[in-house]
């Protein structure tokens, strides 16, 4: 019971979070059951993970199950485990990629199982081919069942032992890759004895003779050889074997620009070669022209892709990549597109993809979450690759500046966000990537509405903002910790604003521009992210203090007088500060009170509020006041109490609060009712501005008993009494429409 009812709860929070683009059900199903795995699951002894008894599950699922464990990073040697028992959970199409498991743990709960697939790509480096066909191996089933083999990456061996030959052990294997791995020419001729290989990637391997590949000759469908570093043939000798691979349908000898041979060209001009290739990438090749590309296609008309990207052809009409014939290349979006879908485990082309891309951007006026997708793909595959990351940040930027964003379905931009985070902390020290991401995220719809890390972005933004001075990224980095600031938790806020760095560095900011006597965004916003970090913080509150906070901000009271919007921020902060008992004798300093006495009568009624404010807080506790003198301990009471009942209802919410725990003391000074009247009053204007927000949390925190005994008590001021009353009756109100229980839970 309990589980079914986590398990709704949060599978309705996710379908809320985004209606344009909902995961579909299975998918949140099995998110929530590989995040939560532990709730379903026993341990054994050797501490890997066993799904309790009574868990089936269909045979698709326990793919996807897997598929989506090693796609969120999950699967390790214990979480493995649940794959152990082939009657729950009994795998087909086993993908592992960028998995981290032991090679024991591999042949424990994966080979049991009759296998027609498995990907194994970029798994953990001991975890190597030699363990992987070794635990193949040693299921005979499996042996025969295994049709497609994915090694994209991994070691071959490891050091101590010799290079296993096993390939030929598995009699079934139709379609095996063995891209970027340390491959050699042994090993081709190995893989070329298994009888029904169909398909092969041999991509980026040291093979220097492709001569092997005729044992394969009449069965040969698909060949990939992008980028083979090492081949020591010549253009004829190459083409002499490919010519004789009759029945090849897929050729890919594309590369990344660095080699001079003209084998694309002589393949092209090559009468009659390959009749029933359909398609053929010959992507970063030189030589390559329109001419000679249309000659070749139209003596195959079943032709349905060619690669050109990074060739000089591609830019005729017959191959915009519109119909029938798929085309990557630069020519226009189709092909762009074409490419950063096709070659997105390709690095070389993915960033010369996006560089193409971004040229194109300034004249996409709707939005295209289609394309963002694709920039996201090749973000998320090369994480460490610099001039992916930058050309991709370009992209994003101006993929979703302005409006654009507004139409991008939150959930696309959540992942984004998380990927633009990635790389800032990938790459720390280099401004210009900083420079894109910074402003990437300086969006409202994606600072106010995305779901994504804040807390972590507000770090790194910090940590930029600490190290540069360019005032442009200054102003953006402000504003984006502003508003990350207010939409932190406490604790969050708390968290960030104790690193001693943050306070520091937003006050220097403070500094420099109160000595330029300049008023700017930089300033608002910085004055902002203060006032949000130092609520309900004490240690941030002390860190203002120890950095000589107090003195400038009295500074910037003074150099500012008429700016209400600056004075109104100042004096919030100064607020945060008036509630931590342990500073008051801080605060208790003439130059500093007679200040902002001053501001009660201001015409601004935010500004008198947040004066009223810290006084009130001020004059509150019995310890400090003693050290006021009493005559201007009862002034401020008078001056605090006539000031309050002169306000106007201000228009608008002048203030955000968390919680109402700093107002419950104040409730209780009978001796002083204007430090009461301050916060009722304060209560009062949020609940009436916002009920559905501040009533229940004054609900909640308990207030409606606080403010019966207020307003029961016999020493109550009118005018207190008259407050609390209002206050109370907004509470009935709001309970009387929404059912909200009058205590705390
Ligand atoms: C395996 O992954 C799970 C889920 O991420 C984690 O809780 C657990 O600590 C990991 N165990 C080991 C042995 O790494
Ligand atoms: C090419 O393969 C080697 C391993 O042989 C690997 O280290 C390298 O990263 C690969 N290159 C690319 C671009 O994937
Ligand atoms: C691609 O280019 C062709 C001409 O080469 C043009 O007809 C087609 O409309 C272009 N497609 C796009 C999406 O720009
Ligand atoms: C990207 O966006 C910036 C800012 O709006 C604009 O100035 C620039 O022209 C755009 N770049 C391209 C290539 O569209
Ligand atoms: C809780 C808090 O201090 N919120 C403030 C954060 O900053 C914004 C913008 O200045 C204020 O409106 C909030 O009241």
């Amino acid at each position: 019971m309990f589980l079914l009812s986590t398990f709704y709860l949060m599978i309705t929070r996710v379908l809320f979070q985004d209606e344009a683009s909902p995961a579909s059900l299975t998918d949140l199903c099995l998110s929530l059951l590989s995040s939560k795995l532990s709730l379903f699951c026993t341990k054994r002894p050797d501490g890997s993970l066993s799904l309790r008894e009574s868990m089936f599950f269909p045979q698709e699922l326990a793919d996807q199950l897997l598929c989506k464990m090693a796609s969120e990073g999950l699967l390790n040697d214990s979480t493995v485990g649940i794959f152990r028992s082939c009657q729950q959970l009994r795998l087909r199409r086993a993908c592992i990629r960028t998995a981290r498991i032991s090679a024991e743990a591999f042949q424990r709960t994966l080979c049991p199982h009759r296998l027609l697939e498995l990907d194994a790509s970029r798994v953990n480096a001991d975890l190597t081919i030699a363990d992987i066909l070794r635990g193949l191996a040693s299921n005979k089933d499996l042996q025969e069942s295994l049709q497609r083999l994915v090694l994209s990456g991994l070691t071959m061996s490891s050091l101590e032992e010799p290079a296993c030959r096993c390939f030929s052990a598995l009699r079934g294997l139709r379609s095996l890759s063995v891209a970027n791995v340390d491959f050699y020419d042994s090993g081709l001729a190995d893989v070329c004895a298994l009888l029904r290989l169909e398909s092969l990637d041999i991509s980026n391997t040291s093979v220097t003779n492709l001569t092997p590949l005729l044992g394969l000759r009449s069965r040969l469908r698909c060949l990939t050889m992008h980028q083979l570093k090492r081949l020591e043939m010549t253009t004829a000798q190459l083409l002499s074997v490919l010519s004789q691979l009759e029945g090849l349908q897929h050729l890919d000898i594309s590369d990344d620009k660095q080699f001079t041979s003209d084998i694309a060209r002589q393949l092209l001009e090559r009468p009659g070669i390959l009749p029933v290739l359909v398609s053929l990438d010959v992507s970063g090749r030189k030589q390559v022209t329109d001419a000679a590309v249309k000659a070749f296609v139209e003596e195959r008309p079943g032709m349905t892709f060619v690669g050109l990207l990074a060739t000089d052809a591609g830019f005729s009409d017959f191959l915009s990549g519109e119909g029938s014939l798929k085309v990557t290349g630069e020519a226009n979006e189709t092909q762009i597109c074409e490419a950063l879908r096709r070659y997105s485990e390709r690095e070389g082309f993915v960033r010369e993809a996006l560089f193409h891309l971004f040229s194109l951007t300034h004249i996409m006026e709707k939005p295209r979450p289609d394309i963002l997708k694709l920039v996201l793909l090749g973000m998320k595959n090369h994480p460490t690759t610099l001039n992916v990351q930058l050309a991709a940040s370009a992209c994003v930027f101006n993929l979703t500046k302005q409006d654009l964003a507004l139409g991008m379905p939150v959930r696309l931009l959540g992942t984004v966000t998380q990927l633009l985070l990635e790389a800032m902390k990938t790459f720390p020290n280099h401004q210009q990537l900083q420079k894109n991401c910074l402003l990437s995220l300086c969006s409202d719809r994606i600072l106010q509405e995305v779901p994504f890390n804040r807390f972590e972005a507000a770090k790194l933004v910090m940590q930029w903002l600490c190290n540069h001075e360019d005032q442009n990224m200054q102003r953006m980095a402000v504003a984006i910790i502003s508003i990350l600031a207010a939409k932190l938790s406490t604790e969050q806020t708390a968290q960030l604003g104790a690193e001693l760095f943050i306070v520091k560095q937003l006050l220097h900011i403070v500094r420099q521009k109160t000595s330029q006597v300049t008023v700017d965004a930089t300033l608002k916003f910085t004055l902002s992210a203060l006032w949000n970090l130092t609520d309900e913080s004490p240690t941030t509150c002390r860190h203002f203090i120890e950095n000589q906070g107090l003195e400038l901000f009295i500074k910037v009271l003074e150099s500012f007088p008429s700016e209400a919007s600056i004075q109104q921020k100042v004096l919030g902060l100064l607020n945060n500060i008036a509630e931590v008992g342990g500073l008051h004798s801080e605060l208790m300093d003439q130059r500093f009170l007679n200040h902002i006495s001053s501001l009660l009568h201001n015409s601004e009624v935010e500004v008198s509020y947040f004066a009223a404010g810290i006084l009130a807080h001020l004059t509150s506790r019995g310890e400090t006041v003693w050290t006021l003198d009493l005559p201007l301990r009862s002034i401020l009471q008078e001056q605090l109490h006539s000031a309050i009942l002169q306000w106007p209802t201000p228009e608008c919410e002048m203030v955000a609060y968390r919680s109402f725990n700093p107002f419950f003391p104040l409730l209780e000074c009978y001796q002083t009712p204007g430090v009461q009247l301050w916060a009722a009053w304060a209560m009062q204007h949020v609940c009436s501005k916002n009920a559905g927000r501040y009533c229940s949390m004054l609900l909640d925190e308990g207030g409606l008993q606080q403010l019966e005994t207020v307003s029961n008590h016999p020493e109550t001021h009118i005018d207190v009494r008259r407050l609390t009353e209002s206050i109370l009756e907004s509470l009935q109100k709001h309970q009387a429409r929404t059912g909200h229980p009058a205590t705390p839970l």
